[in-house]
């Protein structure tokens, strides 16, 4: 019994610390990261935590993305989903865009596919500026012009008691009061998609996909949520995180 006591403790460690390096790889607790680096596995959760993508209709992985891979979405029918239940408060969602055309879906959170039975947390361009909406708040807009054939990194933070803060390539590009999602019985998430924007599927490349469950300061947001996580980087961004952080 003694014996048997001592396994479960052991295994009990080696768990815990398989948990706390694998949060370390990029410092933050996200609930999903995709990378699409993997041609073999293009939605595999680079998190560990098993939230996979799926590539779903004109969704095809391209070998050049923001880094490493990436996905090319028709503006058809093409997109990502993770199925998967997200927190409401204290989030941060993020992804890398890169398109011409200017009123497309990006990013959103879904109760039925295409959003039947509801949906919230849209990223969506409007004549090229980036807008969002999270319900029961209103959509609202930023005059940032995101639309360039160029790649950029949209984020939007919202922080219990703080609102909600959107930055484009790391920097703030506006703020709203509304401090969380009141959606919580949503069942999915897809990137690509969003039933606010005129055009509801997303035209162009995507990378580095993530949900992130803490409200990420700008700091956190240019030099984490940004940075590729590269197989090769992740044992010394480990360690170095583990040093730095005691
Ligand atoms: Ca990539
Ligand atoms: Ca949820």
């Amino acid at each position: 019994m003694k014996n048997f006591m001592l396994v479960l403790l052991a295994l009990g460690l080696v768990m815990t610390f398989g948990v706390v390096v694998q949060a370390k790889v990029t410092g933050l607790p996200h609930v999903y990261n995709l990378t699409f680096n993997d041609q073999g596995n293009p939605g595999k959760d680079s998190s560990e935590n098993g939230n996979n993508g799926e590539l779903k209709g004109g969704a095809k992985w391209i070998a050049n993305g923001y880094s490493g891979g990436g996905v090319q979405l028709d503006g058809n029918d093409g997109h990502v989903e993770v199925v998967v239940d997200v927190p409401e408060k204290n989030f941060t969602m993020g992804v890398w865009v890169k398109t011409d055309a200017g009123d497309v879906g990006i990013y959103s959170v879904l109760d039925g596919p295409k959003g039947a039975g509801g949906h919230d947390r849209h990223f969506f361009l409007k004549d090229g500026k980036i807008n969002f909406r999270t319900w029961k708040g209103p959509a609202w807009a930023t005059d940032r012009n995101v639309a360039d054939g160029k790649w950029h990194h949209i984020a939007l933070v919202a922080k219990d008691g703080g609102g909600q803060t959107a930055y484009v390539d790391g920097e703030k590009v506006g703020t709203h009061a509304y401090d969380h999602s009141d959606f919580d019985w949503q069942k999915r998430v897809w990137i690509g998609f969003s039933n606010d924007a005129a055009k509801d599927y997303f035209n162009g490349v995507i990378d580095g996909a993530s949900y992130t469950a803490a409200a990420l300061t700008g700091d956190q947001v240019k030099m984490k949520l940004m940075v590729p996580v590269e197989p090769k980087g992740k044992l010394a961004s480990t360690w170095s995180d583990i040093k730095t952080s005691h």
